[in-house]
């Protein structure tokens, strides 16, 4: 998606790529053919930009067509750089950060009074730690004591204008949920054991919502990437993008991938 409109939000999908994949082809239940299925669990992602990992795992899971990846940022394409409702699968619009914990409060609120076993599953930056609006929502979920709402903190060091510790420091993030009365966890958010052991212990407590904090690495895969100072978008020659796949075929050769 990067290579054909020569832009986007790269680092951030890399960073997320493992937890996706624990998600769609692991842990959620969901219908490919029927988006709308009322017992779904939900993956909510207010962080609209981080939206190309997310089409790339709807692309996998046969929500989307693989080709319609090809139209990512692309005028009137449904795959929109900020993500939004207008592409199935898409559980809310995103872009105004701070928004998608306090609609998955709602859903998971939603869900137990229509007594629905869904699970709702959100992704929250650590730019969207800076809102106040994230820990009112914080708050709410561990006081209604929803343990059917997980979610999921990527704290990849980067802001659009530098380091959290430079533009409004969160850390430590884990003793925050953990105040919040949220069952926290802390792992490598990289480390595909490591999430998959995340949610099973996580899924044996009752009666507090969960908090994965993963510690990412923006552009993982592509050493290029990785090393960058500021990877909050990524424009680079063409030459580079083939590297870059390259690079990531090394990572998870496409006949090898295991979960
Ligand atoms: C409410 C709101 N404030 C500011 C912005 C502008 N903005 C877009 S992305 C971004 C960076 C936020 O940090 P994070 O989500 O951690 O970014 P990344 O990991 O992609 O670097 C900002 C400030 C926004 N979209 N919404």
């Amino acid at each position: 998606m990067g290579e054909i409109v020569g832009q986007g939000y790269v680092g951030q999908g890399l960073g997320i790529a493992d937890l996706l994949a624990v998600l769609y082809f692991r842990e959620m239940k969901y219908d490919p053919n029927n988006i709308k299925w009322s017992d779904r669990d939900r993956f909510v992602l207010s962080i609209g930009h981080y939206s190309i990992a997310l089409y790339a795992a709807l692309a996998e899971a046969g929500v989307i067509t693989v080709e319609e990846l090809d139209t990512y940022g692309a005028d009137q394409s449904r795959l929109e750089m900020s993500g939004s409702e207008i592409t199935p699968g898409f559980e809310m619009t995103g872009g105004s950060l701070g928004h998608g914990l306090g609609q998955a409060v709602g859903m998971a609120l939603g869900a137990r009074l229509d007594r629905k076993p869904s699970r709702i599953f959100n992704l929250l930056s650590d730019g969207e730690l800076n809102e106040g609006s994230t820990w009112e929502a914080a708050m709410s979920a561990s006081h209604y004591r929803l343990d059917n709402l997980f979610a999921f903190i990527d704290c990849n060091n980067q802001q659009a204008d530098g380091s959290p510790a430079k533009v409004l420091n969160s850390e430590p993030v884990h003793t925050k949920w953990e105040a919040f009365g949220w069952d926290t966890q802390r792992v490598d958010g990289n480390d595909v054991g490591a999430i998959v052991n995340a949610l099973e212990a996580a899924k044996t407590i009752k009666g507090k919502p969960h908090a994965i904090v993963l510690d990412t690495l923006m552009g993982k895969g592509v050493r290029a990437f990785e090393q960058r100072e500021k990877n909050h978008f990524i424009r680079v020659e063409p030459s580079e993008w083939k590297i870059a796949l390259e690079q990531l075929e090394e990572r998870a050769p496409l006949n090898e991938r295991t979960l």
